[in-house]
């Protein structure tokens, strides 16, 4: 591969790490080392970093073009990777002697880190493994791209005003981003609108879609390195441009102001992520994000596939695409567009190479989040794309037909379009019918898309349907995020588990191992106390390092149940107050997460978390014993910071609403003991640990099944169980509010007679679960053994074992090396 025009790699020693920093600080940001600013710093450490990963990129993609490797995209709306510097420069191999270099020029690496602006591109658990995914690609060699929208603002900000969430925009490119690369000749146009003109060609009637809206859609390239390796993988996110700068008719009239409007306008696709964590949104703007990115990326990946100089038919030989959630479920009908329309592919071809390239990952079972698109409004934005719809829809229903004589009800059961709620699209059927593989994301998860939502399309074609477990990244989970421990694993088994997570059952070895013991301990205690700091200089509240720390940190949801969480906590408190608390250990119960902002009940939970911890950390009867903090703001970069310090872990859903869960994981990873019910993940959890270091409880799945079924009747549990009754009257009464006694009085009227999730089904149970981990807690030699077989046995739930399962059930593609 040498050439005469190729570059010397730069040396990734100190000295020229400190040379290129200074380079970098003067030439790039425009700075006199001599006042420079942190944030300065910051910026030329990034920019030191990318060159060297910008190589190791350019390498990579003549590698994989010379061994015509099979490429697999991963297609979706959201990515949430936090900051990237400490990931970088790990990953890369030189973080010691970056720290070093900067050291000798007078800076702190620790100082800086916290300046880089988390990359929220996502909402939670579905974005957050859109990223561990990357990560691992790049790590296993695999030919992975993502792609994706490049928001101009992420995930907005919560502040806490007076007790309730407050959103606040997220201008994350304020400084600039030094990690991606714009590439202004890589555009393609989008359209929308307009109609679909029919004419003959040579005997075939051929589709021309005309007039309508154009949009530019532009790449920024954002390269993904690997971990010990020297792979580098490219995650494209797709800005909207304006076609022409002015419309030169307004121009012409002179209106200057309404030419630039229009500008603006079409730039807005790519404005805002929408902030809604498992709900369908429903908006036109919303279709037109997603067809944009689809379209964008599509149009690109035929482009690279041409150029490469395959045929357009092989493309199935060559290329794997994975929809993440339905959201770019309409890359179905485009790719058939592309094909068929463009490329002059004949359909039952081009069917056939549609179906073989794509696979559809289902992210949850919960009826809000399921996608579905009038079809007037899909006729509207995407005329020729509501054709093709209904295209494949017919040929579909005939194979159906066949299957199933006579039976009417499920070809209307099955059909992309629904026909019982003012014609809609079903973008989830739409996924199914266009992909070869589908799959759930946990083991409960797939068996109940199997038996319920999917359970017409699984009797058609049992074989396309695939569990794969969700997994996370131990590089950025605990080498990165909790570097103390990461390193007294090393000590003691080596460095290979960061990259091979199953060898971390070696540290079994160490249960009876009274100095690891202890280590582990400590590690705990003091990531514990970092954590205190921060919460000391955010919230003014000094919290008990000492105390068992119990945590839920997820976005606010009423299936998550913080409710019963918080039911909890004041049963805690009232025992306190009686005097029946004695022997209990001090708690500090940490709450993070963001609501929807349209979702009242979750902002409303957002409140009443806030009043109770108002009302305990300042009664002196309790001082002390017990803490509640609600942790404003929660993000990649706080994750990092609250998971290592966690003791217990709530995961306490009602059974069969959460699709997996990955916060599970990483708490566990990290020596926290998981309180759940036996949903998503947890279940695997429990096996893989031993279900005597696990606090199970709680209705399982086929239970909250039947006890709907039969008439739940939430009121019955309230009159007979006293601590129960007293905790909700509280609320009710406004005990915890009382500058506004009223102000839960629907919440509480709406938990005593629909209770959806069945918080009050599961509160006994919870209750006693709880007192089991307040006894373990006593014994701190026990508590730590079995902290330390949770961290031992995560090995199943490594995203690397995820990534080779898609690898090999769903992409048919392979790593292809070089270190
Ligand atoms: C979420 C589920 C989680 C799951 C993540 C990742 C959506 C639509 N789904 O349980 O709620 O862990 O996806 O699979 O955000």
């Amino acid at each position: 591969m040498e050439h005469e025009n190729d570059l010397e790699p730069l040396p990734c020693d100190k000295d020229s790490l400190k040379r290129s920093i200074r380079e970098a600080l003067v030439h790039i940001v425009g700075k006199d080392p001599r006042n420079a600013t942190s944030r300065d710093w910051l910026q030329a450490v990034a920019y030191a970093a990318r060159e060297r990963i910008i190589e190791q990129r350019m390498y990579t993609k003549r590698l994989f073009n010379q061994e015509q490797v099979k490429r697999v995209y991963y297609l979706s709306m959201e990515y949430l990777i936090g900051r990237m510097l400490v990931n970088h420069l790990m990953n890369l191999g030189f973080y010691d002697a970056c720290c070093q270099a900067l050291e000798e020029m007078g800076v702190s690496l620790h100082e800086i880190i916290d300046l880089e602006p988390d990359a929220a591109l996502g909402n939670g658990g579905l974005g957050r493994l859109a990223a561990c995914i990357l990560d691992s690609l790049s790590t296993q060699c695999l030919p992975g791209y993502g792609y994706g929208i490049r928001y101009e603002f992420g995930m907005f900000h919560q502040h806490i005003e007076h007790g309730e969430q407050v959103e606040h925009p997220d201008n994350w490119l304020r400084y600039g981003n030094p990690w991606e690369f714009p590439r202004p000749e890589k555009i393609y146009p989008v359209h929308f609108y307009g109609y679909v003109v029919e004419h003959r060609d040579h005997g075939v009637v051929r589709h021309h879609w005309e007039d309508g809206e154009e949009v530019i859609a532009m790449a920024y390239d954002l390269p993904v390195p690997g971990y010990g390796n020297k792979n580098v993988n490219n995650l494209r996110l797709w800005a909207a441009k304006a076609t022409r700068d002015f419309d030169l008719d307004y121009f012409n009239e002179g209106d200057y102001i309404r030419a630039v409007q229009e500008k603006i306008e079409s730039e807005t696709i790519s404005m805002v992520l929408y902030p809604n964590d498992a709900t369908a949104v429903g908006r036109e703007l919303r279709l037109k994000q997603e067809y944009f990115f689809v379209s964008a990326s599509l149009q690109d990946i035929l482009a690279r596939h041409i150029k490469l100089g395959y045929p357009i038919t092989d493309l199935s030989d060559k290329v794997a695409i994975q929809l993440n959630d339905t959201h770019p479920a309409i890359a179905v009908a485009e790719l058939m567009r592309l094909l068929v329309d463009q490329h002059l592919v004949p359909w039952d071809r081009a069917w056939e190479v549609t179906r073989e390239v794509f696979a559809y990952t289902n992210h949850t079972l919960m009826p809000e989040a399921l996608e579905t698109w009038p079809v007037a409004l899909m006729e509207r934005v995407l005329p020729r794309h509501m054709q093709i719809i209904f295209d494949i829809n017919f040929h579909f229903l005939n194979e159906v037909r066949h299957n199933f004589p006579g039976d009417n009800n499920i070809v209307r059961r099955l059909s992309i379009i629904d026909e019982d709620h003012g014609r809609q699209v079903r973008m989830a059927h739409l996924a199914v019918v266009g992909s070869h593989k589908v799959n759930g994301v946990a083991a409960l998860h797939t068996e109940l898309l199997k038996r319920n939502l999917f359970r017409d399309f699984h009797r058609l074609w049992p074989d396309r349907f695939v569990s794969i477990t969700n997994g996370i990244t131990p590089r950025v989970w605990l080498n990165q995020a909790n570097p103390e421990l990461a390193q007294r694993i090393t000590r003691q088994i080596g460095a290979d588990w960061v990259m091979d997570l199953g060898r971390l059952k070696q540290l079994e070895d160490c249960l009876t191992d009274a100095e690891f013991l202890k280590d582990f301990r400590d590690i705990k205690r003091r990531n514990k106390e970092r954590l205190a700091a921060e919460i000391r200089s955010r919230l003014g509240l000094s919290i008990q390092p000492e105390a068992l720390l119990d945590v839920q940190i997820k976005r606010i949801h009423e299936y998550k149940r913080q409710l019963l969480n918080v039911l909890h906590i004041i049963t805690l408190y009232n025992r306190i107050r009686d005097g029946h608390a004695e022997g209990q250990a001090p708690r500090v119960s940490l709450f993070a997460g963001k609501a929807a902002p349209s979702y009242v009940r979750a902002k409303q939970i957002i409140h009443l978390i806030n009043d109770v911890a108002d009302v305990v950390n300042n009664d002196p009867v309790v001082h002390n014993r017990q803490q509640v903090v609600f942790f404003p703001n929660y993000e990649v970069s706080s994750a990092a910071l609250i998971i290592p310090a966690a003791d217990l872990s709530e995961q306490i859903s009602t059974a069969g609403t959460e699709a997996s869960g990955t916060g599970n994981m990483k708490l566990a990873l990290n020596g926290a003991i998981t309180i759940g019910t036996l949903d998503g993940a947890n279940i695997e959890i429990r096996q893989a640990v031993g279900e005597e270091n696990i606090f199970i409880f709680g209705l399982n799945a086929d239970e909250v099944d039947r006890l709907r079924a039969e008439g739940y009747r939430p009121g019955d549990y309230y009159e007979s169980n006293p601590e129960l009754r007293r905790a909700l009257d509280m609320i009710r009464d406004g005990f915890f509010s009382p500058d506004d006694p009223g102000r839960y009085r629907d919440l509480v009227h709406h938990l005593l007679t629909e209770d959806t999730f069945m918080v009050l089904a599961d509160y006994a149970s919870y209750i006693q679960a709880q007192d089991r981990v307040d006894a373990l807690y006593q014994d701190p030699q026990a508590w730590s053994r079995m902290a330390l077989l949770n961290t031992a046995r995560m090995g199943y739930f490594s995203i690397d074992r995820t990534v080779q399962e898609y690898a090999d059930k769903v992409w048919g593609v392979q790593p292809e090396g070089w270190n």
